[in-house]
């Protein structure tokens, strides 16, 4: 059923009940010198290209495929549209290698048709912290599909990871794969009703109207924690401690520092926003929240162009409650003019997502690891990772 899948070292569907099997790495490193040197062949027509997201031409073309040929939803209504600034952010965390920035160009106009990207990650399984590969944004031109590309793509990947001498990866993907290690849905806040309905992303609900609608989602017009601020430099140490304690509830979450908080934590202008609670009291910070921006592009509608959509990431909550700090997150957020708020049910967030007026979504995002075996599915709040 699965050609590619099938020769992978992956949890297999045919293995789900068998007790038997060890948790951990399925195949144990090969040493270096004995991993492939050559990239793996492509079709004759297409060649290899290593991308450096740096340069404005090569971000330039990467967006542009990503915005024309990236993930849809189920009904091809919206597509994913990661900006150039985010993709930056993503693809350049401490200690990425360039080399993991992959793409694949037809031969004779240059032209990208292919795209697959690795960044170095340690993410903790149970007590066991691993250096991981977390791997993203692949994608092929959607002339060039059903041609067995991806496997290509994921085995050159695969190969460059392993030339850094990394064998795990963690990923996740809208498809059924061998096999999840947990499936999670998307929960959505409506914070612009009346544009959601216009583009089709919600319908009007049964016996409601357009202002009843409108009054239902409405937020404060500012947060209402006291010491609920920005997140800055200066907070970094006290951010870590808070998440790392947090995190360490979770069975499969990042091993973050502080060089890793910095990059994936502190806010970066329609990128990614954090915010704290700093007691007004002790100074002391208590809660944590944030979100990423990944709008997406409207398909086939006169009126508008973009959904602009924020992204639940990591939240922590010591003093103020889980439910309030995320009202206050849906505040900003709605002061920031996004239209939707997305969740995912990991960690904690089934604890606020029906009080908060959150409605469940179609299509479910599983989570995998490479070449490391769970023996039991988790559930998704047992999940800390959250990936982009
Ligand atoms: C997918 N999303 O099952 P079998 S998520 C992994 N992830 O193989 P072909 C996928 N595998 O079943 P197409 C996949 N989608 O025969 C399909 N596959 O064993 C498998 N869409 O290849 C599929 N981006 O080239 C099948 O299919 C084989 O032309 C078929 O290309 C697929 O980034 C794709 O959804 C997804 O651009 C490129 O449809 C194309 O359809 C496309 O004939 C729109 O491929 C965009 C899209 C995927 C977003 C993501 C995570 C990717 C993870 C890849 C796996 C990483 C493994 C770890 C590697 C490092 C290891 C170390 C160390
Ligand atoms: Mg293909």
């Amino acid at each position: 059923r699965h050609r590619f899948w099938e020769t992978q070292p992956v949890g297999q569907f045919k293995d789900l009940g068998d007790s038997s099997l060890p948790e951990g790495p399925i195949e144990p490193p090969t040493l270096l010198s004995e991993v492939k040197k050559e990239p793996y062949n492509l079709p004759a027509l297409y060649e290899w290209t290593t991308c450096d997201i740096d340069e404005d031409a090569t971000a330039a073309e990467v967006y542009n495929l990503l915005t024309n040929n990236y993930v849809e939803d189920d009904e091809n209504m919206f597509r994913f549209n990661y900006s150039k600034e985010f993709l930056r952010w993503a693809l350049r965390p401490p200690g990425y290698f360039k080399s993991w920035h992959i793409g694949v160009r037809v031969k004779a106009s240059k032209k990208l048709v292919g795209f697959i990207t690795g960044v170095p990650a340690r993410i903790r399984v149970r007590q066991d912290v691993v250096r991981m590969a977390e791997v993203n944004f692949l994608c092929v031109h959607k002339k060039l599909r059903s041609k067995r590309l991806a496997p290509v793509l994921i085995k050159e990947v695969t190969r460059r990871i392993h030339l850094e001498d990394i064998w795990q990866a963690a990923y996740t993907a809208g498809v059924v794969l061998p096999t999840p290690i947990a499936t999670c849905q998307y929960w959505h806040r409506s914070l612009n009703p009346k544009k959601l309905i216009d583009v089709g992303f919600s319908r009007l609900g049964a016996r409601m109207t357009m202002s009843r609608t409108i009054r239902l989602y409405k937020l404060p017009a500012s947060p209402v924690t006291p010491g609920f601020r920005k997140m800055e430099l200066r907070d970094i140490p006290a951010v870590t401690r808070l998440l790392r304690e947090d995190l360490s509830r979770f069975v499969v979450a990042p091993d973050l520092d502080e060089l890793d908080v910095e990059h994936w934590l502190l806010p970066r202008e329609a990128v990614v926003d954090s915010f704290l609670v700093e007691s007004p009291e002790t100074h002391e910070i208590t809660d944590f929240c944030s979100f990423y921006t990944l709008p997406s592009s409207i398909l086939n509608n006169s009126n508008y162009s973009t959904l602009k959509a924020a992204y639940s990431y990591y939240n922590v909550a010591t003093k103020t409650s889980l439910l309030q700090l995320m009202n206050d997150a849906l505040t900003v957020a709605k002061q920031k003019e996004y239209d939707v708020f997305n969740a995912l049910d990991v960690m904690e967030n089934e604890s606020f997502l029906k009080e908060l007026k959150f409605g469940p979504g179609d299509g479910m995002l599983h989570y995998y690891l490479y070449n490391y075996r769970l023996r039991n599915g988790m559930k998704p709040s047992e999940l800390g990772l959250v990936l982009l």
